[in-house]
């Protein structure tokens, strides 16, 4: 399996409910490593250049203000085939759908209140990683455990 970096995002309902170590243990427990992290809070610019595929669709203008309405943590995760395997660890966009023991089942509040942001594809990833972290902010390393 081939070794991949992808970009994930712990959203505000996450940060402002004090959940990030929680949400982050779930992170390193299944395998994804952070490589790169950062505590910030989106401008309105920032958010909407992130979710531009997003523009024409209905809860655009409520995303946008949702992801600015307090910090978020971007972060990198490497691992085997971490595109795909962030997203099963994530669960579906809306918890209502989401497997048991995904991040999303556990924490998410709602469809858009859903807890953490994950690329979804490995050209998507490469994209939005670049899109936060420069190569010389991503720091690989050996887990010792
Ligand atoms: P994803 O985050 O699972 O990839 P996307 O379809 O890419 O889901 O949607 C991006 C984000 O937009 C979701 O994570 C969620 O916060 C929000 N969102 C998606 N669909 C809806 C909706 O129907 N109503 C409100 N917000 C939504
Ligand atoms: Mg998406």
């Amino acid at each position: 399996m081939a070794t991949e970096r992808t970009l994930s995002i712990l959203k505000p309902d996450c940060v402002e409910r004090g959940l990030i170590g929680k949400v982050l243990a779930v992170f390193e427990e299944k395998g994804l490593k952070p490589v790169a992290m950062r505590l910030t809070h989106l401008s309105q610019a920032e958010a909407e250049g992130f979710y531009a595929v997003h523009r024409e669709r209905p809860f655009f203008k409520d995303l946008v203000k949702f992801m600015t309405s307090g910090p978020v943590v971007v972060q990198v995760l490497e691992g085997d085939n971490a595109v795909a395997k962030n997203r099963e660890i994530m669960g579906a966009t809306n918890p209502a759908n989401a497997a048991p023991g995904t991040i999303r089942k556990l924490f998410a509040q709602s469809i858009e209140r859903n807890t953490v942001h994950g690329s979804d594809s490995v050209d998507n990833a490469k994209v939005e990683v670049a899109y936060f972290f420069r190569s010389t902010e991503q720091h690989g390393y050996e887990w010792k455990r």
